[in-house]
């Protein structure tokens, strides 16, 4: 049961196809919810919502420890190796409207740190973005670089990833005002580290003065 004092945020996944959206939902979540894997083809086809437990230790409020609450709506891709543009947009919009009923806090927007992300498909992925939040969308919109495990790898920290990433991301992440966060879902990720991540995402969601994004109701 969610008590009187938790604080609940809601926060949408977004992106390609086999970019980890899914794994990233799970690492945030620290659960197995949603189905993530290897595919030729998309493996997300509709939204399923995740939630975690109640999480201490993150967020005091006048003195007193305030239980978090993390709900995940994962989504199918865009592009979509089956699904149009119009089924996705669809199926989205609804699952966020009966879902979040009070809207989202953060949507997070999953590249592949490990990629080049070329001008057409950062267009495309941005104008599909645009589309479904409205014009706000930069305010809501978080990028998360997943694959920081192959990146680092292949000789990258955090900090030398920046130095080096195309000029298309690095001014998508100045349009959302460095708003972004790594993640390698390829370990299991233990709890103050995943305390990092969260406090994080609340630093931004508190930058927003807490205000949640509504999305435009569509038919249904
Ligand atoms: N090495 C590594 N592999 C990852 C990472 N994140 C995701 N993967 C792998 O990438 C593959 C795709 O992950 P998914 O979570 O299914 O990706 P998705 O974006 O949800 O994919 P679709 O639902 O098909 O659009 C899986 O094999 C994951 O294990 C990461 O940070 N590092
Ligand atoms: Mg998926």
């Amino acid at each position: 049961m969610a008590e009187t004092s938790d604080m609940t945020i809601n926060l949408l996944m977004l992106g390609r196809t086999q970019t980890g959206k899914s794994a990233a939902g799970n690492t945030l979540l620290g659960s197995y919810d949603f189905k993530s894997h290897l595919s030729p083809s998309s493996v997300t086809t509709c939204c399923s919502l995740g939630r975690s437990s109640r999480i201490l230790g993150i967020i005091r409020r006048n003195g007193c420890e305030v239980a978090l609450r993390v709900q995940i709506l994962d989504t199918p891709s865009y592009p979509h190796s089956s699904l149009s543009k119009e089924q996705v947009q669809d199926e989205v919009r609804r699952a966020v409207a009966q879902q979040f009923r009070e809207g989202l806090h953060l949507a997070l927007l999953v590249l592949r740190a490990d990629l080049p992300l070329c001008p057409d498909d950062n267009d495309q992925t941005t104008q599909f973005i645009q589309e479904l939040l409205g014009p706000t969308w930069k305010d809501f919109t978080v990028v998360v670089l997943t694959h920081g495990d192959k990146a680092e790898e292949a000789g990258f920290s955090d900090d030398t990833y920046l130095h080096s990433a195309s000029s298309t991301v690095l001014s998508l992440l100045s349009s959302v005002q460095l708003k972004y966060i790594f993640l390698d879902n390829q370990k299991s990720i233990i709890k103050e580290e995943r305390a990092t991540i969260l406090r994080k995402l609340l630093d931004f969601i508190r930058k927003n003065d807490y205000q949640r994004l509504l999305l435009k109701h569509t038919k249904g």
